[in-house]
């Protein structure tokens, strides 16, 4: 079970934050309102929020989960791989050590973006990309490890972040897209399978007994359904213009 989150109100510099997506300029009032439905549906799922101001220095420090990998025993900052972003992680650091004692670091010249780790029970998954590193990936690996969990390292062939193609639900669940889909180091999970055109929605998030879809993904809000997951749909067109999904926007443990 989830008891906190960590989220952060965009600012209005979001609108000119990082991008690949040829979506269009985000609004600013709609990602607000966005914004402010997500961190309803978060205390509907039981969590006590941490609500951060807006950063304006900062213009995709909303998606805080980039910052951190937390556990229950202990919490990791990591060391963002895009430079506009890899000083997010000394405002998030404070906020951190109020809750736990043991804080590893990620250090150069490892990178590693908290949108590249899953987490599955005992067991973290850590990708390689554009933004995560193989030293980053290691350093991680050795981290994990050494806090009695195991750790396996996965190279990205397509995906922006590990998260933006694969979740994991519980009892051995996971919601798998592209390069996912027959992945072998995922071959013995149960999958809600994601296809290609509804691919945003693979980052979806489970949260105590809600999975928070994007809205707009019947196929992949109906299989949920059927496997027994209640759902929360939420709109996130103006997330999805700057590369973010659900699990970018918050830090869960
Ligand atoms: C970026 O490029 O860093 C942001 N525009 C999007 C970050 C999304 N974060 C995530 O998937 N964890």
């Amino acid at each position: 079970m989830f008891k906190h989150v960590i989220v952060k109100t965009p600012g209005r510099s979001y609108v000119n934050g990082l991008t690949t997506s040829d979506l269009g300029t985000p609004n600013y009032d709609k990602a607000l309102e966005q914004h402010a439905a997500y961190v309803e549906a978060l205390k509907k799922c039981g969590v006590e929020v941490t609500h951060l101001p807006a950063n304006e220095e900062f213009p995709d420090s909303t998606f805080v989960e980039d910052t951190a990998v937390l556990a229950p025993e202990f919490a990791v900052i990591t060391n963002p791989g895009d430079v506009t972003r890899n000083k997010e992680i000394i405002e998030m650091e404070p906020i951190l050590k109020g809750f736990y004692q043991t804080i590893h670091h990620i250090n150069s010249p490892g990178t590693l973006d908290g949108g590249d780790v899953l987490q599955v029970d005992d067991h973290f998954y850590i990708g390689i990309s554009d933004r995560t590193n193989e030293d980053g990936a290691r350093q991680l690996k050795r981290i994990v490890e050494s806090e009695n969990y195991k750790g396996t390292i996965v190279p990205l062939k397509e995906f922006f972040h590990l998260k933006t193609g694969i979740a994991y639900l519980g009892n051995e669940w996971i919601v798998a897209a592209g390069e996912f889909l027959d992945h072998p180091g995922f071959a013995s999970f149960k999958k809600i399978t994601v296809s290609a055109e509804d691919e945003y929605s693979a980052n979806c998030i489970l949260v105590n007994d809600y999975v928070i879809v994007p809205s707009g993904y019947e196929q992949t809000t109906r299989q949920l359904n059927d496997a027994g997951y209640k759902t929360i749909e939420l709109e996130m067109s103006e997330f999805r213009k700057q590369d973010g999904g659900l699990s970018c926007l918050s830090l869960r443990f």
